[in-house]
């Protein structure tokens, strides 16, 4: 059975990139709600509306688990989810706290991410939660996403609104930062050097999948066949930009799309 994985839109292509990275064995299904996309300035309700139905969905697909692959639906609706449904769903943010509070040995961590993300203050939740005496410092950066789909991720533009998103939280003395959207791995370059070389960037996606094979296991879930897996993509609306922003996101071609 595969593992259902969503987003949004096209931005969880990165965290699928990390699954089929870590278990290129197991099957997995994509749901990108392209329709929708953005959900980063939508209300509460509005999100747990929109993930039940993605989870309906990907359950018609006869998935074992579901990876929530959007910060901004994982703050939102995790806990609901994982309360309304029998199947193993988790989210990208409590392995991200993880991987801030592990590495952070000055305590101030920061966070970046949509406005829904950074309002919900579910990171500092999270990290506080691991680890009170963490002191996070979040930041919304509501104009990377569309750098990123227009394109610009490596452009001077994007240079420039990372420095004036950033320079503050570089001033405050964070010395690592949790990229904590879907798209914003594709500005690691960018993110990178307008922070500098001594704040460790943080890349939920990796962890989220590490922390997903240990569910598998623990569930006796893993896939043990020794052959290559299928990936299946469903979106609620292809449009013209499509095949170029999952190109970006995916760094290889996608087939059987719905
Ligand atoms: N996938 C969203 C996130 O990780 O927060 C970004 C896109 C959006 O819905 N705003």
């Amino acid at each position: 059975r595969p593992i259902g994985v969503f987003d949004s839109g096209l931005g969880g292509l990165t965290v699928l990139k990390e699954i089929n990275r870590y278990l290129p064995s197991e099957d997995t299904v994509y749901f990108g709600d392209t329709a929708r996309v953005p959900y980063g300035q939508r209300s509460k309700e509005t999100i747990m509306k929109y993930t039940f139905q993605a989870i309906n969905f990907l359950s018609t697909k006869d998935v074992k688990a579901i990876v929530i692959a959007c910060n901004t639906a994982t703050a939102r609706a995790l806990a609901e989810a994982q309360e309304k449904y029998d199947i193993p769903i988790m989210g990208v943010i409590e392995a991200g706290a993880k991987s801030a509070v592990e590495y952070t040995k000055n305590k101030l961590v920061g966070v970046i991410g949509t406005a829904a993300t950074i309002n919900s203050n579910a990171y500092n939740k999270a990290i506080e939660d691991m680890d009170s005496s963490v002191k996070v410092i979040g930041r919304a950066c509501p104009l990377f996403v569309p750098l990123v789909e227009e394109g610009w991720a490596n452009k001077d533009i994007s240079s420039t609104a990372a420095h004036m998103y950033l320079d503050e939280l570089v001033d405050q003395g964070i010395d690592s930062l949790v990229l904590g959207c879907t798209h914003y791995p594709i500005l690691k370059r960018t993110i990178g050097e307008a922070v500098g070389m001594d704040i460790k960037l943080i890349n939920p996606a990796r962890e989220t999948a590490l922390k997903l094979k240990d569910i598998l296991q623990e569930n006796n879930m893993l896939n043990d066949k020794n052959e290559a897996a299928n990936c299946k993509y469903f979106v609620s609306d292809i449009n013209e930009q499509f095949s170029k922003i999952a190109g970006e996101f995916l760094k290889r071609d996608i087939k059987d799309i719905e």
